[in-house]
């Protein structure tokens, strides 16, 4: 096994009980008319087949026991007599309901829409995967989130900007002629979990995309994902008018601009009638935008949404943002920009925030945007890719990093006013809803660059579909699908997984500490970066460390972030005894002995986080080596080297932290704990000869 069928393997369970499969089946009944129909069947036949070793007998109607039918009413007389109420499921939700059909015993998997009975038949797949028995089911399930995306920060080149799993899965140059089969097995595998769309190329976009000769690219790739429910769509770099249309200006209010990009959606429409939309970067990180005009990221936003609007795209419209002046605080920047912004926004733009107010950190608290614009979707941004986690050596779970924020309580309409909520839209009644998780996927074999990594896509994805589902639950479904049935496999499995995220955040800085990885490649441990272009792409400017004391005072009394947070929580986070440890020293810049609920002193603390997070990517080590003999020879082998790799770097990540901040702290390390093996001058020159994802 080398990691490509995914969670889709469909291996013959060996599990204890081999009733636990209940009945199987031996008839199926599925239509094969519509592309999406054809693309369901050929699922089913090529899941169930391989898990049973038997292909069931495909039939117009059902005619004997243990049958499975699968359609809409409008596809098939039988679903449409069985009289199923299908009623706010919408295109994509379904019913998996055991059921008599014309005397015989059947399981049912019913839709308004082709789509739904896809996302239907891969829920079904994966009960049998996971071993539970197909008897008196009755489950209905529809998606919370309405756009699913992934975010490929691909660009024409094939490199992949944070990505650690190779080239670029497009591969623009054999495109349109040559349609590598990995697409069709890329789209089965969003299929599977829903995810129902992907930006293709990076949000620091190339115009060229935007090309008659790239456009018919995508046009082939748009062809291959239709018929498994997904939609594409692009990273529109704002000034493309300039760079491939020739014009002087890209200013939105500029008529001759607007014409360009009416335009060029409608190239695009003709070319892709279902075309999803644009991404957009602006005005970040040296991107143009329409702040380059005077205007602003409403005037922007609105002008691309008025030239997608009568065919039905979309906008998402980053607010990843921070200005060209030193901030006084970089996690302030954002809210500041966009709150002023709310309700300005045309019905088809959804705000696309991250997780946290500064960068996909191991640790970070909730964005303060969400909640904070009652009168504009806002919609997630995670990061699948694991740019501060490790890249792809180190197992991270981040299934909990995502739960963890989509469970967080704003408070803006009073307690249970979760981020969960404020997404889905039913806290401030938005119809327009999404989440977009920056991919890790890639020209390597196992997709990922690690088999471990692809629990990431997976999480993200199920999470997609609803975000209330628990991490836990989503890495025993994965592990069962891609390593095993067997308990024995499971449970250890499981349990590295939900360790791994919290290890990282341990041994690369715990207690609300952030952004002190390595300069440039964010690889390795850096905290004592300074110096620069500017103050908040340093170590110092965050963790503010000092001989007194560490910490960014972010409260009332310091640059105040805590209140752009609903008062509630403003007022958890504001109060030194009640801020969660987790999330300190984000909020706080305490004394060296400042005492923890531990009992220790801050710093013996910090030490012991450190060395917690070292032992748990040991004992990872020690759960996969008992592992040995249940898992196949080759994924086994790979995973235990990047383990080993992992526990090394994880030392490095402890030792050169600790070396460095005893040298400001100036107190001993607390008994027991190991003095770091070199002088700190030593950790500060270690170089790397290439990192792979670094921007160009
Ligand atoms: C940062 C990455 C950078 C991205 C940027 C973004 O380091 O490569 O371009 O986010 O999200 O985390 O735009």
């Amino acid at each position: 096994e080398d990691g490509y069928e995914l969670w889709l393997r469909y291996a013959p369970a060996v599990v204890a009980d081999p009733d636990s499969h209940g009945p199987g089946i031996a008839q199926l009944v599925a239509g094969s008319e519509s592309p999406v129909q054809a693309a369901t069947r050929r699922e089913l036949l090529r899941g169930l087949q391989a898990l049973s070793g038997v292909a069931p007998v495909g039939a117009d109607t059902v005619t004997e026991d243990a049958a499975l039918l699968v359609g809409t009413p409008a596809s098939s007389s039988q679903i449409a007599r069985l009289g199923l109420d299908l009623e706010g499921l919408g295109r994509e939700g379904y019913r998996i309901r055991s059921a008599i059909v014309d005397g015989h015993a059947t399981t049912v998997v019913a839709a308004n829409d082709d789509i739904g009975v896809l996302y239907g038949a891969f829920h079904l797949l994966r009960l049998l995967q996971t071993g539970q028995p197909l008897a008196d089911l009755d489950i209905r399930e529809a998606p919370r989130l309405q756009v699913r995306v992934l975010n490929h920060w691909d660009d024409l080149d094939r490199y992949v900007e944070r990505g650690y799993s190779g080239q670029s899965i497009w591969d623009w140059h054999r495109l349109p002629g040559w349609l590598d089969p990995r697409y069709t097995d890329y789209a089965r595998a969003n299929a599977s979990i829903g995810i129902n769309g992907a930006v293709l190329n990076n949000v620091n976009a190339n115009a060229d995309v935007l090309t008659p000769m790239y456009l018919e690219k995508v046009a082939a790739i748009a062809g291959v994902l239709r018929p498994y429910g997904m939609k594409v769509y692009l990273s529109a770099r704002f000034s493309a008018p300039m760079q491939i249309g020739g014009l002087a200006t890209a200013d939105p209010v500029d008529p001759a601009v607007q014409a360009w990009w009416r335009a060029k959606a409608d190239e695009i429409y003709s070319a892709i009638p279902d075309f999803g939309g644009f991404l957009v970067k602006a005005n970040s990180e040296g991107q143009p935008g329409p702040q380059d005009y005077g205007r602003s990221h409403a005037d922007g936003a609105n002008m691309l949404a008025d030239a997608l609007a009568p065919h039905g795209g979309i906008v998402m419209w980053r607010a990843f943002v921070y200005s060209d002046e030193e901030p006084v605080d970089r996690a302030r920047q954002a809210y500041n920009e966009f709150v002023p912004l709310d309700g300005r926004f045309r019905d088809n733009v959804l705000v696309q925030v991250k997780n946290g107010p500064i960068d996909f950190q191991p640790r970070e608290p909730f964005h303060p945007l969400f909640g904070a614009m009652p009168r504009t979707p806002l919609m997630m941004e995670f990061q699948i890719t694991k740019e501060y986690l490790g890249f792809s050596t180190h197992l991270a779970y981040t299934g909990p990093l995502y739960e963890e924020v989509l469970r967080a309580d704003t408070h803006v309409q009073g307690p249970g006013s979760s981020v969960a909520r404020v997404i889905d839209g039913s806290l401030h009644g938005h119809a327009l809803t999404g989440i977009a998780g920056v991919a890790n996927i890639g020209s390597d074999r196992n997709w990922s660059g690690s088999h471990f990594d692809q629990a990431n896509w997976y999480a993200f994805g199920r999470l997609a579909w609803n975000p209330e589902l628990s991490s836990r639950d989503i890495a025993v479904e994965w592990t069962r699908m891609t390593f095993s049935n067997d308990a024995a496999v499971v449970e250890p499995v499981v349990g590295m997984m939900m360790a791994s995220r919290e290890a990282v955040v341990d041994y690369t800085g715990a207690l609300g500490l952030h952004h002190l990885m390595g300069r440039g490649h964010h690889y390795g441990p850096g905290p004592w970066v300074d110096g620069g272009p500017r103050a908040d792409w340093t170590s110092v400017y965050f963790h503010r460390a000092d001989r007194n004391g560490i910490g960014f005072d972010r409260t009332r009394r310091g640059s105040d972030a805590v209140s752009q947070y609903a008062a509630p929580v403003a007022g958890v986070f504001d109060d030194v005894a009640q801020t969660p440890e987790e999330l300190l020293l984000w909020f706080h810049h305490v004394p060296w002995d400042h005492p923890m609920r531990s009992g220790r002193r801050l710093w013996d603390e910090l030490v012991f986080r450190y060395d917690r997070g070292v032992d748990a990517v040991r004992d990872m080590r020690a759960a996969w080596s008992g592992l040995d003999g249940r898992i196949d020879a080759g994924r086994h082998a790979q995973v235990a080297a990047f383990l080993a790799i992992q526990q090394d770097e994880a030392q490095w990540w402890r030792d050169a932290s600790v070396a460095y901040f005893q040298s400001i702290s100036g107190m001993p390390l607390p008994a027991g704990a190991a003095p770091p093996p070199h002088a700190l001058e030593h950790y500060k020159t270690l170089e790397f000869p290439h990192a792979p994802g670094d921007t160009k």
